[in-house]
């Protein structure tokens, strides 16, 4: 029963895109049980897909493990080939894409078209960076010896992935595997499933062999989970998720001690020194808190502002919050979406009940917005202390928590003082500044007068409770090789 073409306005190739719920030619296999889709904006049904579990899991995986040394066997050109290929069909249809993502996820019509776009220039760069897998030679300690290195794919690859990126996170999981020459099993968020199945749609177009790209739809993540991390043909798992979910996954990887890359929760950082440019430093915090209404894993949690700017950039900051405007994705007016569910709300209200209890104040909004959709206030808190939940834990929502600080060597201290580690931000001027505190903020990224980093060339990962590895850039590549030294005697 699919019924993406009257729901999602203006689609143009609904031919493509109006069957996601049977993708047989990518691996999905038949399944009796089904599960439903929501708008977040309307509470409207946009589609009824397969609810696969175990017993489907386990095919797909068979599907990948035998595909998988033909696509290891092809050269790296060929593989970058149809890389090349997915990445334009996804270029060109980056309108559907942008309007299903809209659709299932609520974010703005312009931000989901420009996370295809973030999606798209993942598989650019890795259709490149296929043609660059390079081993090394030794020299060797005695002259009858060879000594070398090789790099080889790890294998099949199982993937979750979450609802907030839904497009971009299986770009940037899946095409470093496919660039290596491993085969994957996805599966992707089940609030927002249809945007990966219409990648899957165009990946069969652009040509995938049989078996090497496989999409597993469910209704939650356990079972399917369970068999990516239990059975023995999977080699590698790759996450984005809670920090809980990824801690039970290594659990469950343990057995076979299969490898893991986590892309975990955060609880970032956002510090304005009194050396900053204000305005420059309340563009940055517009964009590193209410892009994607909040809901990503390096939206700015904690705002350290010192006392010298405090007033000012309060001022400045409250005035342009109270500006955005809040409802349905594809009204252009809109920045700020729905929040993905009732859960996400009852966060953030619980978040701000307790800071309110504890001495902040409300500057603005605080509150639902009517009962169709999930909408909520863009909301700024000031008078904020360490003790407070928001912020100890990710809000994960359009909630501003500002902290009035004095001491420039201990707001890096408690910007250090959490279990998370993976983005940081900071405005400041003074150069010997700028160094001291990008060398000790315990983070994988940092972004230093900008509010905005992330990008398929640099590495994208965090320290701490925030994940292992990496992803994008050179490095992003190197999680889904295996390295093996070969050693030749008797020359
Ligand atoms: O995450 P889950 P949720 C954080 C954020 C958010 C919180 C909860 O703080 O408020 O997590 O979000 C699959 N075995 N982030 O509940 O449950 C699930 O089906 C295997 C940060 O959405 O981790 C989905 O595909 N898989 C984050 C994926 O895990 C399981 C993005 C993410 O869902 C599973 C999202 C299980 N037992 C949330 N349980 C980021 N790093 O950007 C669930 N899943």
């Amino acid at each position: 029963m699919p019924l993406l073409p009257p729901l999602i306005p203006h689609l143009k190739s609904p031919d493509l895109f109006g069957n996601l719920d049977r993708l047989p030619a990518l691996g999905t296999p038949v399944c009796e049980r089904t599960f439903v889709v929501l708008n977040p904006s309307t509470g409207e049904l946009l589609a009824e897909l397969p609810d696969m579990g175990v017993e489907e899991t386990r095919a797909a995986i068979d599907k990948a493990y035998m595909a998988q040394p033909g696509w290891a066997a092809l050269t790296a050109r060929e593989r970058s080939d149809i890389l090349w290929r997915w990445h334009q069909l996804i270029v060109d249809h980056t309108d559907d894409l942008g309007a299903i993502l809209t659709a299932e996820m609520g974010k703005p019509l312009a931000e989901a078209k420009s996370e295809i776009s973030h999606a798209a220039a993942y598989l650019q760069w890795y259709a490149e960076e296929a043609n660059r897998i390079y081993g090394e030679t030794i020299s060797a300690p005695s002259t009858d010896r060879r000594m070398l290195v090789i790099k080889q794919p790890i294998g099949v690859v199982g993937t979750i992935t979450p609802w907030n990126f839904p497009a971009s996170m299986v770009a940037r999981k899946i095409s470093p595997a496919l660039a290596a020459g491993c085969t994957i099993v996805l599966k992707p968020a089940e609030q927002t499933p249809l945007v990966a199945g219409a990648m899957f749609a165009l990946a069969h177009q652009a040509g995938f062999p049989e078996g090497v790209v496989n999409l597993v739809y469910a209704s939650e993540g356990d079972a399917v989970g369970r068999e990516l991390c239990g059975n023995p043909k999977v080699r590698k798992i790759s996450f984005t998720g809670s920090t809980e979910v990824g801690r039970l996954l290594m659990r469950q990887c343990s057995d076979q001690i299969k490898k893991v890359s986590l892309e975990l929760g955060g609880n970032a950082p956002f510090i304005v020194f009194d050396d900053a440019d204000v305005d420059a430093a309340v563009d940055g915090a517009i964009q590193a808190k209410f892009r994607n209404a909040g809901q990503t894993c390096v939206s700015a949690n904690r705002l350290y502002v010192q006392s010298g700017v405090h007033d000012e950039f309060v001022d400045k900051f409250v005035k342009r919050v109270r500006q955005l405007q809040v409802g349905d994705g594809f009204d252009p007016a809109v920045a700020i979406g729905p929040l993905i569910d009732q859960h996400a709300l009852a966060k953030i209200e619980s978040h701000i009940a307790d800071a309110v209890e504890k001495g902040g104040i409300v500057r603005c909004g605080g509150k639902r917005i009517g009962t169709r959709g999930t909408f909520f206030q863009p909301t700024v808190l000031t008078g904020i202390s360490s003790e407070m939940t928001v912020a100890q834990e990710e809000t994960f929502g359009p909630l501003a928590a500002i902290i009035n600080f004095d001491d420039a060597d201990q707001v890096v201290h408690e910007a250090n003082d959490t279990i998370y580690g993976l983005a940081a931000y900071f405005y400041a001027s003074n150069l010997k500044r700028v160094w001291r505190v990008a060398e000790a903020l315990e983070y994988g990224m940092v972004g230093i007068n900008t509010g905005r980093m992330s990008s398929e060339a640099a590495p994208f990962g965090g320290v701490k409770q925030s994940g292992i590895g990496r992803e994008g850039s050179r490095h992003g590549l190197e999680d889904y090789l295996e390295m093996k030294y070969l050693c030749m005697g008797g020359i």
